[in-house]
């Protein structure tokens, strides 16, 4: 297998993180792109020329992060990211999280693209800020299930979300409630985490 990522993708880094959870990390080989680039390889596997894309052997593309972790859980049950007695708790956290991610990816991207719309702030930037806003203030009055074992696809992806909310949009200051900090020192030491910081 071979996955085509960017150092800075949260997106990337989640798949990064649960090949490295479920031990498939030495199957995969790191294809390091810049999507802004439009590179021909790039967008020959994802017309969209986004990461991450996940080629299989057959040569097949696989795309959008969710769909990639789905089929890392079939090709790979055990260790899962989403056991069976915590599979609500789980989605219900990932899907904030992927939100948290969209909306700060957007903000970023906007921030770098989006020219002077951008720099004078707009509708849609200001609907994104609220709801990362409203977000980490829930996360914060009600901080996820503890780690307890396996890290589940939930605490993986809120994880990289407040990192990358630290990385990218520092002013959120996601990790301003103790119980959260508390919350996210437990997994953020975790060697796959570790080993794929944002840079
Ligand atoms: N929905 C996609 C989003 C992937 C995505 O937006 N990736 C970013 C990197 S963080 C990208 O490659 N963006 C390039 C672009 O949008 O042109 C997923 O879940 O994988």
């Amino acid at each position: 297998m071979q996955l085509m990522l960017t150092p800075t993708s949260p997106y990337a880094r989640i798949v990064r993180i649960a090949l490295m959870l479920k031990g498939l990390d030495d199957e995969c080989v790191m294809h390091w792109v810049d999507p802004p680039s439009d590179t021909p390889e790039l967008i020959q596997a994802n017309p969209m020329s986004r990461v991450p894309v996940l080629v299989l052997d057959d040569g097949t593309s696989l795309t959008e992060t969710q769909l990639i972790v789905h089929y890392l859980e079939r090709r790979k049950p055990d260790p899962s990211l989403l056991p069976a007695n915590r599979l609500y708790l789980e989605l219900a956290l990932a899907g904030k999280a992927m939100g948290l991610i969209d909306a700060a990816f957007w903000l970023a991207f906007n921030k770098r693209f989006g020219g002077s719309s951008a720099e004078q702030g707009n509708e849609l930037a200001i609907r994104r800020s609220s709801a990362i806003t409203r977000t980490l203030e829930e996360l914060k009055m009600n901080p996820p299930h503890a780690l307890n074992g396996q890290v589940g696809l939930g605490q993986l992806c809120l994880e990289v979300a407040l990192e990358y909310i630290e990385f990218r949009l520092p002013e959120f200051e996601p990790y301003s409630s103790p119980e959260l900090a508390r919350w996210s020192k437990s997994i953020k030491t975790l060697e796959p985490f570790h080993l794929t910081e944002f840079y």
